[in-house]
């Protein structure tokens, strides 16, 4: 089993699309080396942000083949697999690995919801059994999944039954869990934060890692937050999580995804529009969340970052 830790941010990358929605695996090569030359460090495909719940089974194995290529081994690729049929996400693990990917993760099957640790560890441990070489996070999103089994005790029975156990994406505002999640890690598992907008919070409690799809078109921001933190300049640190949060409240503003996909292209790489059934703003939308963004300074750390 790999050890490697994943540490820093991920990017939780969109899936490119052309009207009317569907996939477009051209535009993965250029949008991997514009992350990677952002410094991220690591691609989570398949997820919330990649639209994965959304994708066919034959598309969400293009998508991850296309990032894998595209990735080079520059930095690791982690497939998200998560599927309402446990069987479908097992295969999705095994075609993960056969394509070289270097992580695999799942959210646990929610239309049929579990509620116990025990009901949680079953399902993951076969969809994780797909690829037992890989190492596995389960992908915690209670705001999306609706279940919220407790994560540090699921934490301190699930290596038993999944022994590729890496960890959690733990993509939930409810930091005291987070921090006894780390404790409970200790060292064997990595706990990636996945709540963008409260990077600074989840670095308090001692973050080490986390995935998020803001990291995909304001990455510069996020790492001059990370160095202001580690340097103990925690002002600086707070003016830039504002900025985040003033980001993330226009996203909610304009709707979710599709806002972020907007402002992807604003960022200077398009990634096209969301598929059914989100659905794209309007453009009187797109131009009023442009002022928007224009005033919350989004536009002058883009260009920032493009002259890099
Ligand atoms: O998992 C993302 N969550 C969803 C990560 O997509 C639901 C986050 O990165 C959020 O998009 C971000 C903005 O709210 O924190």
């Amino acid at each position: 089993m790999k050890k490697s830790k994943i540490e820093g941010m991920v990017a939780a990358a969109f899936t490119p699309m052309k009207a009317p929605g569907d996939i477009d695996l051209e535009r993965i090569p250029a949008l991997t080396d514009h992350l990677i030359r952002q410094k991220v460090q690591g691609i989570y495909v398949c997820g919330s942000t990649g639209e994965g719940p959304s994708l066919t089974g034959a598309e969400r194995k293009a998508v991850a083949e296309a990032f894998v290529r595209a990735s080079r081994k520059r930095v690791p690729v982690l497939v998200h697999v998560g599927h309402n049929s446990v069987r479908e996400a097992r295969e999705l693990s095994a075609h993960a690995r056969e394509i070289g990917a270097d992580y695999i993760s799942s959210v646990a099957p929610s239309y049929f919801k579990i509620g116990s640790v025990e009901g949680l560890v079953h399902a993951l441990a076969e969809i994780a059994s797909g690829a037992p070489e890989l190492p596995f996070y389960y992908y915690h999103i209670p705001r999306l999944t609706g279940m919220a089994v407790n994560m540090p005790a699921f934490l301190e029975q699930a290596g038993r039954s999944i022994p590729s156990l890496a960890g959690i994406k733990f993509t939930s505002p409810e930091l005291h869990e987070y921090q006894a999640c780390l404790n409970a890690a200790g060292e064997q598992y990595d706990i990636l934060y996945g709540t963008d907008e409260m990077l600074l919070g989840a670095l308090a409690v001692g973050a080490k890692g986390y995935i998020g799809s803001t990291y995909g078109f304001l990455p510069l921001l996020y790492r001059r937050l990370r160095e202001s933190f580690d340097s103990g300049d925690l002002q600086k640190a707070r003016a830039l999580q504002l900025q985040s949060v003033d980001v993330v409240r226009i996203i909610v503003k304009y709707g979710g995804l599709a806002a972020q996909k907007v402002m992807m292209k604003f960022s200077g790489v398009d990634c096209g529009n969301v598929r059914n059934p989100l659905q794209g703003l309007s453009a009187e939308d797109e131009a009023s969340m442009e002022k928007d963004l224009l005033k919350a300074g989004f536009f002058d750390i883009v260009s920032e970052m493009n002259k890099q």
